[in-house]
């Protein structure tokens, strides 16, 4: 079942892909249908990209399959009585437009408790400021897929400490091309290799 989901994905085949999470439901735990179904597939996705065995189009329609079969598995996931841990402001920085793991992040830390208020994508160091600022988040997270938008998260951090807020918020940074060490190098308080991950360093921050 898995590998059929994998497939959809690659074929970009929406309604497939659905239907295949939908079925799932019924017999699996919906964090496995995610983390085996849409996380791996993805995964599988990106390597035939690299390769040339997929291109761009390719990927836009397996993007768009996976965040209709996310919209399916939310319910699922925050499905357990959860409460509210902290807030979480979160968003994709300027220049950059990818949003699938963002929006995994988002999706998870919501299923973990946490209100999670989403800038989108293409997010200016301004409007991640303002939104500490009106928002008082405890947590500001960031995401980036392009080597070259990472410095964009450090110049949102100097923002912040140039505004005064710094103190007041921590910042956590994911994204495929992020490590620990660069978070370390400007002033992050935590990464996050995966959604997973994030929920657990999203606790630790807010001292869980
Ligand atoms: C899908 C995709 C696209 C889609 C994006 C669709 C969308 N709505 O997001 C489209 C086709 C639009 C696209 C465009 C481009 N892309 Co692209 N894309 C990808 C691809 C194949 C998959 C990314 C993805 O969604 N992965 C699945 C998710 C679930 O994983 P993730 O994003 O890593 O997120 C996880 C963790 O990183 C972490 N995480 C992520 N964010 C955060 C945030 C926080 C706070 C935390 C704690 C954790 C966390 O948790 C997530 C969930 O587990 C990658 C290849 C790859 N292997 O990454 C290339 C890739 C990122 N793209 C690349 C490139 C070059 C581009 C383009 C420049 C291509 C072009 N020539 O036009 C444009 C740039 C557009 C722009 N300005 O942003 C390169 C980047 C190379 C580099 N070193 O910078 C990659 C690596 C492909 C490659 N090997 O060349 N892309």
């Amino acid at each position: 079942m898995y590998e059929q989901m994998h497939r959809a994905l690659f074929d970009g085949d929406r309604e497939a892909l659905e239907e295949l999470v939908r079925r799932a439901l019924h017999a699996r735990e919906p964090r496995q249908v995610l983390e085996e179904g849409l996380l791996r597939g993805m995964a599988r996705v990106g390597q035939a990209f690299k390769e040339g065995e997929l291109f761009i189009p390719d990927v836009i329609l397996a993007a768009n399959a996976m965040k209709a079969a996310f919209a399916l598995l939310r319910p699922a996931l925050g499905d357990r009585p959860t409460y509210h841990r902290g807030r979480v402001v979160i968003g994709t920085v300027r220049g950059d437009l990818h949003d699938i793991g963002k929006n995994l992040v988002s999706m998870m830390l919501e299923g973990g408790g946490f209100e999670v208020v989403d800038l989108g994508v293409d997010v200016e160091a301004d409007r991640f400021v303002a939104a500490v600022r009106e928002q008082a988040p405890d947590i500001l997270g960031m995401s980036a897929l392009l080597t070259t938008t990472m410095p964009e998260m450090a110049r949102v951090i100097d923002r912040l400490e140039k505004e005064g807020l710094r103190s007041h918020v921590a910042v956590m940074i994911g994204g495929a091309p992020v490590s620990e060490a660069f978070a370390r190098e400007i002033g992050a308080d935590a990464f996050g290799a995966n959604a997973a991950e994030a929920v657990d360093k999203a606790l630790a921050l807010i001292g869980n």
